[in-house]
């Protein structure tokens, strides 16, 4: 939809503006009054005027001032102002704003992600009470980083239901809910809305069932946008998260958490020349800059050698990679298996290196700079060992670690001990 569009854009544009320059500190509102946040994504929830971390007082004055026509204030300098997405500011929006800020059972219009990062509106009857999921893996790893693991009551999945006993404990001894990871069983979920007062489906991909079945048995259905490597867009997907169960404490302070690594790393490699980067799959090839595995890089202050800029697809693995010229460093995010978690103190890693030995005779693995980093950490702690790196004068190993741990302690349950895992395996180590 072009309204749609209009409105992320308008987001984006807001983003941009804040990192050009201007360090702000969003304070006063929020699950707790008394604490202010350090957080420059947007809450991805319309009626949010301001595009700040939540929906308060402050995105009600902007409505009704909107609504007033006091000077300055109309919809297009706040798009998110329009909270049923109607195309006009009234009293409408003011009392979904309203509802939320008293907390009342409200229906909600949430900017929704599709696989390909296109956006749409959808309504939400908000708060959600509990939901379930199409479990593909990043899912998991966002209920879990924004606190709301207690919400979600299962989830589609192909059998045998593989999900990683280290990472995901609370997972162990389900069944699918579905024959697989984007197909639900009608029966099973209405049973399981019966028993847990599910209220919600949240997914990635498309499901095959006609959705309008589940939306008129009163299932929401969110599609986050949870693979996104920035802290803007990290953030938009744990804002939800908290948001949807009207219980933002842990996504509030887990995005937090990111901007202070991202600004602790920004001001670490402060005036450093860039180093570039490229990142690989599985096969050896090397992922296009667009890619959000690709984009890791960029977050973590590298770029990219000019052979694969404005590359759109996949680059196989070749003989054109001995002769790259400006390529300092080669990463490869590689995902654990549910039989060999990089959880596990005891993970074998040896079974995750073949890929990047492709690269044994390239310049950068000749130079010490092929590294290998498990998918499987959350995005934070990726940034943080990707900038490792990038950058180990700057960025120490130790401190990435020290990092680590302080995020399984304060959003993983602190039943990790960062300084025992292999996530990040350098190439002496490969
Ligand atoms: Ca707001
Ligand atoms: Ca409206």
């Amino acid at each position: 939809m072009n309204s749609v569009a209009v409105k992320m854009g308008a987001i984006i544009a807001v983003v941009i503006i804040v990192i050009a320059g201007v360090a702000v500190y969003f304070g006063g509102s929020g699950s707790d009054d008394s604490t202010s946040y350090n957080i420059k994504g947007a809450l991805p929830v319309l009626g949010n005027a301001d595009q700040d971390y939540d929906i308060d007082q402050d995105d009600l004055d902007i409505i009704q001032n909107i609504i007033d026509k006091k000077e300055g204030y109309t919809l297009a300098n706040y798009p998110m102002a329009d909270a049923n997405n109607d195309g006009d500011v009234t009293s409408v929006d003011a009392d979904i704003v309203r509802g939320v800020i008293d907390k009342q059972k409200t229906t909600v219009y949430v900017i929704n992600t599709n696989f390909d990062s296109s956006t749409y509106v959808d309504t939400v009857n908000w708060p959600l009470k509990a939901a379930i999921s199409a479990g593909v893996s990043t899912l998991p790893m966002l209920f879990k980083c924004s606190g709301v693991m207690d919400y979600i009551k299962g989830m589609a999945l192909s059998e045998p239901y593989n999900v990683d006993s280290y990472l995901y404990p609370e997972f162990q001894g389900w069944s699918s809910l579905g024959p697989n990871m984007r197909e639900f069983d009608v029966e099973k979920v209405r049973d399981i809305m019966k028993s847990d007062g599910v209220d919600g489906i949240i997914c990635v991909a498309g499901l095959k069932e006609n959705e309008s079945i589940f939306k008129n048995m009163g299932i929401s259905i969110i599609r986050p946008e949870c693979s996104a490597p920035t802290v803007e867009g990290y953030t938009s997907a744990m804002l939800l998260m908290g948001f949807l169960f009207d219980a933002p404490t842990q996504s509030l302070k887990v995005s937090s958490w990111f901007q202070d690594v991202k600004d602790a790393i920004d001001e670490k490699t402060k005036g450093v020349k860039t180093v570039n980067a490229v990142t690989i799959g599985s096969s050896g090839s090397i992922w296009s800059p667009s890619s959000n595995y690709a984009k890791c890089i960029t977050v973590a202050n590298g770029g990219f050698p000019s052979e694969i800029m404005g590359q759109t697809s996949n680059i196989k693995f070749g003989d054109w990679i001995y002769t790259m010229k400006d390529c300092d460093v080669v990463i490869d995010f590689h995902s654990g298996s549910s039989s060999n978690s990089w959880f596990s103190e005891d993970c074998n890693v040896s079974e995750y290196t073949a890929a990047i030995k492709l690269y044994k005779d390239t310049t950068m693995y000749q130079n010490g700079k092929a590294y290998v980093i498990a998918f499987d950490v959350p995005m934070p702690v990726k940034i943080a060992y990707t900038a490792v790196a990038l950058y180990p004068e700057q960025v120490t190993e130790e401190w990435a670690t020290e990092m680590a741990q302080d995020f399984y302690d304060q959003f993983f349950g602190g039943k990790f001990d960062a300084s025992k895992l292999n996530v990040f395996l350098t190439t002496e180590e490969i």
